[in-house]
């Protein structure tokens, strides 16, 4: 079957060799290169590199252009017109670390089946942002920070043909002065590579990948939400208790992904190592519990790198195996807040937010 296929191929260990930007490594989905998994292998550890990141482009990229001119306007004193250079001598220079995952990511695993990228577990990352805070950019434009008011953004990537809709997005400004919103020029340390938004993107620790508009080419800062597809149909999620009310995905939900061993692995006798990382939207992560009998029992597992919302720490259970068995391990994390990854998440009906428990069979012998 398909998802046991893909499962696989997303779950097989895989070497990194220092490449070109979109890595080997990277497992394509359908005929296009902008659907590009990241192998769970690399969820053992804190960042995830460059070039077996995920990507996620819905037209393809546009032409690299590093001098790519920036306009911020709308219900602004001063419309401002910045490229990265200006932009990095304007404002001050900050990092952040946080993970970026689609709101699809685990689509897959939902049942019944929904339509739209299979991602398994590969539709996300975690990796270092550096850039300015779009709140110092909004204010050095001037903004009345007290009314309710949207910042629209777009990018450089054009629609195949014109009756396809344009991405184009919004946040709430509240989200967009929030000071971990950034207009990121770098990851990972390196300037941000083509797929991933070069020269300039946005970066929303703890909120969904849709909303890290690539390419930037403009913020309008306006009264309604932004219109047209992108925003009013996709990406939004229903609202309990309310028929045919939707409203945008933004926080995703507390998660945890094994790393290693990978699923069907065959390993050796003695010290089993079982290393993930976990991560909420919501808030630091509390606790990542692993159970190796089935969900009988569970332990608490060591945890590695800073707590924050939005920010993936490791996580580590280790324990001896004696004789030759099936090993079978489980993950489960909870968050600050008191979320738990539950066991079935609930299902919606554009697949987004799946955050079951994870779960890997080895063999040792
Ligand atoms: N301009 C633009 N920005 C975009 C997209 C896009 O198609 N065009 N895709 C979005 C989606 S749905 C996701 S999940 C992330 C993926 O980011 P990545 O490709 O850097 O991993 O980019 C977001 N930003
Ligand atoms: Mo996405």
């Amino acid at each position: 079957m398909r998802i046991g296929r893909r499962a696989l191929l997303e779950g097989l260990a895989v070497s990194i060799a220092a490449r070109s930007s979109l890595a080997d490594e990277l497992l394509r989905f359908g005929g296009t290169p902008q659907e590009l998994a990241t192998p769970t292998a690399f969820f053992e550890r804190l960042l995830t590199p460059t070039n077996v990141f995920f990507v996620r482009s819905h037209f393809g990229a546009p032409s690299l252009d590093r001098t790519r001119k920036l306009s911020v306007a709308g219900e602004v004193k001063t419309p401002l017109e910045l490229d990265a250079e200006t932009l990095a001598k304007t404002f001050k220079e900050t990092t952040v670390t946080a993970v970026l995952q689609c709101a699809g990511n685990g689509r897959a695993l939902h049942k019944p089946r929904v339509p739209g990228v299979q991602w398994v577990h590969g539709g996300m990352g975690q990796a270092t942002f550096t850039g300015v805070r779009l709140k110092d950019v909004l204010e050095k434009a001037g903004i009345d920070a007290s009314a309710v008011l949207h910042v629209r953004a777009t990018g450089a990537d054009a629609p195949p043909k014109p009756t396809v809709p344009a991405f184009v997005r919004s946040v709430p400004l509240a989200r967009a002065l929030d000071p971990s919103t950034l207009i990121a020029t770098k990851m990972n340390g390196e300037p941000l590579t083509l797929a991933h938004g070069a020269p300039l993107r946005l970066v929303l620790p703890g909120w969904c990948g849709d909303h890290w508009v690539k390419w930037l080419t403009s913020l309008r800062v306006q009264k309604e939400e932004a219109d047209g597809f992108y925003m009013q149909t996709a990406y939004r999620m229903p609202v309990p208790g309310e028929t045919d009310k939707t409203r945008p995905a933004t926080t995703f939900p507390v998660k945890s992904i094994i790393g290693a061993p990978a699923d069907g692995a065959k390993g050796a006798l003695g010290p089993q190592h079982v290393v993930g990382i976990a991560f909420s939207g919501d808030a630091p992560i509390k606790q990542v519990e692993v159970s190796i009998d089935g969900g009988t029992t569970w332990t608490k597992a060591k945890l590695e790198g800073d707590a924050g919302a939005g920010r993936a720490q490791v996580f580590r259970h280790d324990f001896d195996q004696k004789t030759p068995a099936t090993l079978r391990a489980m993950s489960r994390a909870t968050d600050a807040k008191g979320n738990t990854q539950p066991k079935e998440p609930a299902w919606n009906p554009s697949g987004y937010f799946w955050n079951g428990w994870h779960e890997v069979t080895w063999s040792v012998a």
